[in-house]
């Protein structure tokens, strides 16, 4: 018979930063997530976490650290070469794994973003050679946060994703959070908002095997 475990539920709330919801790259209508994000965190869980886009000056992500390229164009960029070869990779490697980065306007400069006294908060995409929309690591799996560790430690077997923005930070973290960590995940839609409106992210959440609760009361009767 099939060993029935007890759940241990964890909320991950993706990057809910002012730069996102009101500033320099807010998604649209972002204030309108602010209260749904606040309700599901007053829900019990066992425990919750936070991410946060944490760039210094001049990071690659940024239209203005390439001059002359535009603003939500794209660019390629390959993995930096101290990063590959101190993970064991050669010049070869690097050149083969070039990705397409969109050029975002500057935001999330730590400089100016002030300090979160949460413990929960983890700093992640510091450094500036590397944007990764992941909480759990960089595309190339050069960078790995302490999220996993975290969510290991605590025993988590059910993560529930909310915040900002859906089709970047929250969908490739849903997705590591299946790939790379094979926990049961899910999204929350009401507590999400996205940079594009199309809502293609929804179906490469699903195809991904992130399940997606549509609202609040659906998350509440779980
Ligand atoms: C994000 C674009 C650039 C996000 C971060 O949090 O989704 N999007 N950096
Ligand atoms: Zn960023």
């Amino acid at each position: 018979m099939a060993e029935t475990r007890t759940p241990v539920n964890a909320l991950l709330v993706i990057d809910m930063q002012v730069d996102f919801i009101t500033g320099s790259l807010a998604v649209p209508d972002g204030p309108s997530v602010i209260d749904p994000v606040k309700e599901i965190i007053q829900l019990p869980f066992h425990a919750r976490y936070a991410s946060k886009d944490w760039h210094p000056p001049g990071h690659i992500s940024f239209a203005s650290t390439h001059p002359g390229k535009a603003l939500f164009g794209l660019t390629t960029i390959h993995p930096p070469q101290r990063l590959a070869i101190a993970n064991g990779q050669n010049v070869q490697w690097i050149a083969e794994h070039g990705l397409e980065q969109v050029l975002w306007p500057d935001h999330c400069i730590q400089a100016r973003l002030a300090h979160s006294s949460s413990t929960l908060c983890k700093r992640i995409r510091t450094d500036p050679g590397v944007e990764s929309y992941s909480a759990f690591q960089d595309p190339w799996g050069l960078l790995i946060s302490n999220l996993e560790g975290l969510l290991r430690e605590k025993g988590v077997t059910d993560l529930y994703i909310v915040g900002v923005a859906g089709d970047h930070c929250v969908k490739e973290s849903a997705i590591d959070a299946v790939k790379a960590c094979a926990w049961k995940t899910w999204v929350v839609r009401e507590g999400v908002r996205s940079v594009s409106t199309e809502g293609k992210e929804w179906d490469t959440l699903k195809s991904a095997g992130v399940g997606i609760i549509d609202t609040i009361s659906d998350l509440k009767t779980r």
